[in-house]
């Protein structure tokens, strides 16, 4: 089980590294990487099993963190109707690729966190507003989804760091809550 202690933080070489492409088929490793991420992220949302083994709330999580440098994320995005038990979009996403996206920019109200970084980075993170995101499933099948607002910057921090990039890169340094134009201000779904 992944828990806290296999995330590394800040300072770590591995989270500014560019990861790999990965290959099909899988082998079972990282199969098992790839649903591990998942079950991370589903116990993290789970206030018992988060406070038992100290778990951070996540809703994505890349391989890099755990110190797999391979093009591999889960995100786990739960439903905004309290109603609905199917969450608004989880999937495990192999060699994810945004091959379009729109002009409109989005961020979050209440800026970004990040499970790699242990401290409060004040400010606003310009994210695209939608996404037309290609992956490939565990299997090798090729995927082909559109997302907007709060999945699609999800997905967006976590090809940052497939890429070695901190959430924190995207931070205006002379005014961390300039608005650029074109942005909408979305409200940070963070308790
Ligand atoms: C990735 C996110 C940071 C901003 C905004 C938020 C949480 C993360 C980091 C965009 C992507 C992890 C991966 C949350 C959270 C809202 C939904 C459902 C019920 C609790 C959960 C809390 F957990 N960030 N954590 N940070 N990262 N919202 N929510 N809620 O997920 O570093 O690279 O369970
Ligand atoms: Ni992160």
């Amino acid at each position: 089980m992944i828990t806290m202690n296999e995330v590394i933080r800040e300072g770590h070489p591995t989270l500014r590294k560019k990861a790999e492409p990965l290959t099909f088929p899988l082998d079972s490793s990282m199969t098992e990487l790839g649903e591990e991420l998942l079950a991370f992220l589903i116990n993290s949302q789970d206030p018992e099993i988060a406070e038992k083994y100290e778990l951070r709330p996540g809703v994505g999580i890349a391989a890099p963190q755990v110190d797999v440098s391979k093009r591999m994320v889960a995100v786990h995005v739960p439903s905004q109707d309290p109603e609905s038990s199917d969450p608004e979009f989880s999937a495990i996403l192999v060699n994810p690729k945004i091959v379009s996206h729109s002009v409109q920019q989005t961020c979050l109200s209440d800026g970004e966190g990040c499970l790699s970084v242990d401290r409060e980075v004040p400010g606003y993170v310009p994210r695209h507003k939608r996404v037309t995101l290609e992956y490939y499933e565990l299997t090798g099948e090729k995927k082909k989804v559109r997302l907007r607002d709060f999945p699609a910057i999800v997905v967006q921090h976590e090809i940052d760091h497939l890429n070695g990039v901190m959430f924190y890169d995207h931070i205006d340094p002379e005014n961390p809550l300039a608005l650029p134009d074109n942005i909408e201000v979305l409200g940070s779904e963070e308790e």
